[in-house]
């Protein structure tokens, strides 16, 4: 069975040697190479000639590298890891990935939407949170977001959503962003996507880093037990690191800082050893709570709230390898919703329902090739073995002469393939549902779905006074930048079908009279104020994992920068050392400290909290560089702790800091108040609606 399922005419690892194992320099058949500088001429100035087959494979490669991009989650950045399961479910389900103590490895993707892949790491954009399991009874794809909920009900509208959001079709502008005309456009004629448009003006949008979000598989699933018993379950990835976001000026500037801010983010941290962990949990509920909800739970615009189900830890995953190669792994791992396990099941949802067509497709178009499966990122880890056979690109070597089945060759003495397994099968649940499942042939949705506002007031009333501003600001800053005249009107007759307040703090920012509310196809509901869906109430206090710039010149005093290094290092933090200059500073003992990044291109939005090690000299120097004022008036800004020398007070002036809790001195204060944002310092520093 083995040589039947795996042989591949090289033995299976042609893939692997790419580069690196042979010492001399061959082209793609083996040819070694004498000279990889110079192509074949006639004559020293002469022309090139066609007989070169080092250059044209060379070029001709070159000229295919690349591929169709993602149509939407282009931009990505991936890791390898390992999911360890922690608590006995086998009531549940009879997943094999479930079973506890045991270790299935994984290989994660996250990606912003809406931007192609050389864009940016921090537009607001919902962040996707694909997962591969590579399980002993194949592979199971979790395709989520770092959000609960989507823009639509029905698969049948995605193509719209999309074409909405990205680039204009005519202008092919903006680049991965929701603020212009025809997202808007598109987004206030639907009020089914009102819910996901509050998780999208809130700071979700904006994560500090993929390791501090949270990620959700959306859509209700199924769970099997051994008896073929189902409950439904839907899916929560729980960050150890705790929620943070960044605000939106910061992410404007990081974006100018660093385009890569998340992709380096988390390569440095699994390169250090500071392996991201998620905690995954479930939420499991029958047919009788789906029932005797407000909502319809296979709608997907809609949440369980936690404090109605609350979330079950499984399992733990860490993210603990880097990719060996970026185009090989995280460009051509194909995930597919379609990738379920025996124990898992899909819920009848109508958006996962499209969604199960889509990716299969995709991937097809995308790699070229039906046998996409075959690529190593792609391949399930266990024996895998069927009658499919030959396609473009087929690097497997199937022996023998049983392509068909039923065959009767086992019988005579010759191999006859993989037969089909009744017990340890895949094996669709038998519908629950009941006469949902029957019926006329209907274009309809069901009753329920028609309430598009209940839980986008939920989710609003949910969140502290600074996240509700920032929601409010963000339909400001988006609308404003929105020329179809009819448009904001009309999205803020919606909001006032969420939350009065709302509506009329989007209407004042934009300066325009307030709208009669829009009719609501079904009137809202009052559900109960949720803390699990505000960032604020879920972030942790913690320097572990997160940065600290410090800052120092000519002067400094030697043993402060040294005790302020270990005091964040010790805590956790990771000590940026920035200086006028990249070759560093003299300090006040003689010695020259090299700097790890120069200020100019270092800027303090990069990091969770800094430090201003500076002397007399060196803070006079630095009132008069405006580099330096700015990496203070961000910091003070955009709400972290500053910790100072006395001597810093000229700077701190200058960049108008205004003392609080967040301004402290360089002892344990400061390593108390690094690992803290100041959102009450807000309303001092900017105008929210
Ligand atoms: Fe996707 N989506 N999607 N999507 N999606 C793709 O597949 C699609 C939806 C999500 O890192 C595409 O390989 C349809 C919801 C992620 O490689 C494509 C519908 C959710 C990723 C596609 C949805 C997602 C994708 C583009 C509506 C959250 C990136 C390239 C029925 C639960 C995966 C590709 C990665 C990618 C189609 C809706 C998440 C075109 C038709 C809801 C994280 O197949």
């Amino acid at each position: 069975m083995t040589d039947f399922t795996t042989t591949r005419g090289d033995g299976g690892e042609t893939h692997q040697q790419a580069s690196g194992d042979a010492d001399v320099l061959t082209t793609n058949h083996g040819v070694p190479v004498s000279d990889n500088q110079n192509s074949l001429r006639a004559g020293a100035r002469g022309p090139t000639l066609l007989e070169d087959f080092v250059l044209r494979e060379k070029i001709f490669h070159f000229d295919h590298e690349r591929i169709p991009e993602r149509i939407v989650h282009a931009r990505g950045s991936g890791a390898h890891g390992v999911f360890e399961a922690t608590a006995d479910i086998s009531d549940l389900t009879r997943a094999a990935v479930f079973t506890p103590g045991e270790k299935t490895e994984v290989f994660v993707r996250f990606s912003t939407v809406a931007g192609g892949a050389g864009s940016v790491d921090t537009p607001r954009d919902v962040r996707g949170f694909a997962v591969k399991f590579y399980t002993r009874e194949g592979n199971w794809d979790l395709v989520g977001n770092n959000i609960p909920v989507f823009f639509i009900q029905d698969a049948i509208k995605f193509p719209d959503l999309v074409h909405a959001v990205k680039m204009e079709a005519d202008r092919a502008y903006p680049q991965a962003g929701s603020a212009h005309d025809t997202f808007w456009d598109w987004a206030s004629l639907m009020p089914e996507s009102t819910h996901m448009l509050m998780w999208a003006m809130s700071d979700r949008t904006l994560p500090r880093s993929f390791r501090t979000m949270e990620g959700f598989g959306v859509h209700t699933f199924k769970l099997v037990n051994e008896a073929g018993e189902a409950q439904f379950v839907k899916f929560h990835w729980k960050p150890k690191a705790g929620l943070q976001s960044t605000i939106w000026d910061e992410a404007l500037k990081l974006q100018a800082a660093d385009n890569d801010y998340q992709r380096r983010d988390l390569w440095e941290a699994i390169d250090t050893g500071a392996f991201p962990q998620w905690d995954l949990g479930i939420q499991v509920f029958d047919e009788e709570f789906a029932r005797a909800q407000p909502y319809d739970v296979q709608d997907a615009t809609k949440l369980i709230p936690e404090d109605d189900v609350p979330v079950r830890i499984v399992g733990t995953l860490t993210l603990n390898r880097n990719p060996d190669n970026f185009f090989a792994e995280t460009e051509q791992v194909a995930f597919l919703p379609t990738n379920i396990v025996p124990g898992i099941d899909f819920s009848n949802d109508p958006l996962l329902q499209g969604r199960l067509f889509s990716y299969l497709d995709t991937q097809k178009s995308r790699l070229g090739t039906t046998n996409f499966h075959q690529i190593p990122i792609n391949a399930p880890r266990c024996p895998f073995a069927n009658f499919q056979r030959d396609g473009m690109m087929q690097t497997m070597v199937p022996k023998g002469r049983a392509n068909y089945e039923p065959n009767s060759l086992t019988a005579h003495g010759e191999d006859g393939g993989p037969r089909e397994s009744p017990t340890r099968g895949f094996v669709t649940v038998n519908a629950t549902t009941g006469d949902d499942e029957q019926g006329d042939k209907l274009r309809v949705r069901a009753e329920l779905f028609a309430d598009h506002y209940s839980q986008a007031r939920l989710f609003f009333r949910s969140q502290t006074e600074s996240e509700q501003a920032h929601i409010a600001s963000s339909f400001v800053f988006e609308l404003s930048k929105v020329g179809l005249e009819q448009v904001p009107a009309r999205m803020v007759a919606n909001l006032r079908n969420v939350d009065e307040d709302l509506a009329r703090r989007v209407a004042d920012g934009l300066n325009i009279d307030l709208p009669d509310a829009s009719p609501a196809a079904r009137a809202p509901v009052d559900m109960a104020p949720s803390d699990a869906l505000s960032i604020h109430k879920n972030m942790k206090a913690t320097l572990e994992g997160r940065s600290v710039g410090i800052l120092y010149a000519d002067g400094s005093d030697a043993a402060t920068l040294d005790r302020v290094i270990a005091d964040v290092t010790g805590a956790g933090a990771k000590a940026v050392l920035v200086a006028p200059k990249i070759g560093g500073a003299t300090l006040s003992d003689g010695s020259k400290r090299k700097a790890d990044g120069q200020l100019a291109g270092t800027p303090s939005q990069i990091f969770d909290a800094v430090a201003l090690v500076l002397s007399d000299d060196g803070a006079a120097m630095l009132t008069k560089e405006a580099a330096a004022v700015q990496f203070v008036m961000d910091a003070f800004g955009h709400l972290k702790a500053i910790g100072a020398t006395d001597a810093a007070a000229p700077l701190l002036d200058k960049a108008g800091v205004e003392p609080d809790d967040g301004v402290t001195a360089l002892d344990d204060a400061f390593v108390d108040a690094a690992a803290r944002r100041f959102y009450d310092r807000e309303p001092g520093v900017r105008m929210l609606a």
